[in-house]
Parts: structure tokens; C-alpha cells; sequence
């Protein structure tokens, strides 16, 4: 069986998450997503999540493509949550395009183009507006 990670907030589930989870789950057979605590958030944006990480995660296990979900607590333990799912291929938004090449001695590392014009940002400030 071929696992595939990808990590991310996905904050105010959008098209674009979907997108990307459509995508990486077509490289393997099994798709865990490690899915940033309310903590790692506040440290990486300086603001909580609309959605708490139970709600994201209950959002995330509802959809077809995803098998698993796991918190991810720090930016820096990329290399030890691909080794305890034994992952064979990393996932990422080519926003951290060259990120994670320093992986590629344990798994493939794809980074692939994100969805234009839409973002968990441009939602709130558009719902402000
Ligand atoms: N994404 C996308 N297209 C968009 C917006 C997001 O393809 N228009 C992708 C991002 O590239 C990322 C995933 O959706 O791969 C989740 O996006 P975020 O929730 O914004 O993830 P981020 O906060 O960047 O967290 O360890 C890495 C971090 O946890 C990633």
C-alpha cells in the first residue's frame, strides 16, 4: 500500500483544500493529513482558527479522500510524522515549494500549484466586507 501526507490548517474548508486532498490522494492508496493544533496555529498567524481542530478534523474525516487525521503540533516534526505513518510520498502546496526537499531520503516530496484567487483569507475579509 502506497501512503500519502499532506499537512495543513484548512481553516474555513474551501475548494482549494479540496483540491489539493483530490490530488494527492491520486498518488497513492491511502491519504493521512496532519492537521495543525489550535496552538501551532496561533504561533505560525498570530490568530486562532475560525474553526476549532475538532471541527477541521471532523470536516477532513467526512470527505472520501481522506483516511486518517493526526494533530500536528510542530512545523519541525515533519521527518518523525512520515516515519510513524510510514509515508512514502509528502504532499504540499507549492507555497513551500523547496521546503522539504530535505525529506527526499525517506520519501518522495511533491509540491503542487495551489488554486488561484481563493484562500481562507480572502473568505473572512470578503464575510467583513
Ligand atoms: N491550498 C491550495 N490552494 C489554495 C489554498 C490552499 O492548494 N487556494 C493548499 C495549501 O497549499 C496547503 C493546503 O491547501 O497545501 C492547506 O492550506 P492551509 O490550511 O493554508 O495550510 P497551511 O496553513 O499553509 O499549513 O506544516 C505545514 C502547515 O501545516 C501548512
Amino acid at each position: 500500500m502506497k501512503k500519502i501526507i499532506t499537512f495543513g490548517t484548512f481553516d474555513v474548508f474551501h475548494l482549494g483544500h479540496l483540491r489539493i486532498l483530490e490530488r494527492s490522494r491520486k498518488f497513492g492508496d491511502y491519504l493521512v493529513v496532519g492537521v495543525s493544533t489550535d496552538e501551532m496555529s496561533i504561533d505560525k498567524k498570530g490568530r486562532p482558527p475560525i474553526y476549532s481542530f475538532s471541527e477541521r478534523c471532523s470536516i477532513l474525516m467526512a470527505l472520501e479522500v481522506v483516511d486518517e487525521v493526526f494533530p500536528e503540533e510542530s512545523l519541525e516534526q515533519k521527518r518523525e510524522y512520515i516515519e510513524e505513518n510510514s509515508a512514502n510520498v509528502l504532499v504540499m502546496g507549492d507555497d513551500w515549494k523547496g521546503k522539504f526537499d530535505h525529506l527526499q531520503d525517506i520519501c518522495s516530496v511533491i509540491y503542487l500549484p495551489r488554486t488561484p484567487a481563493i484562500s481562507t483569507t480572502a473568505i473572512i475579509e470578503k464575510i467583513r466586507d
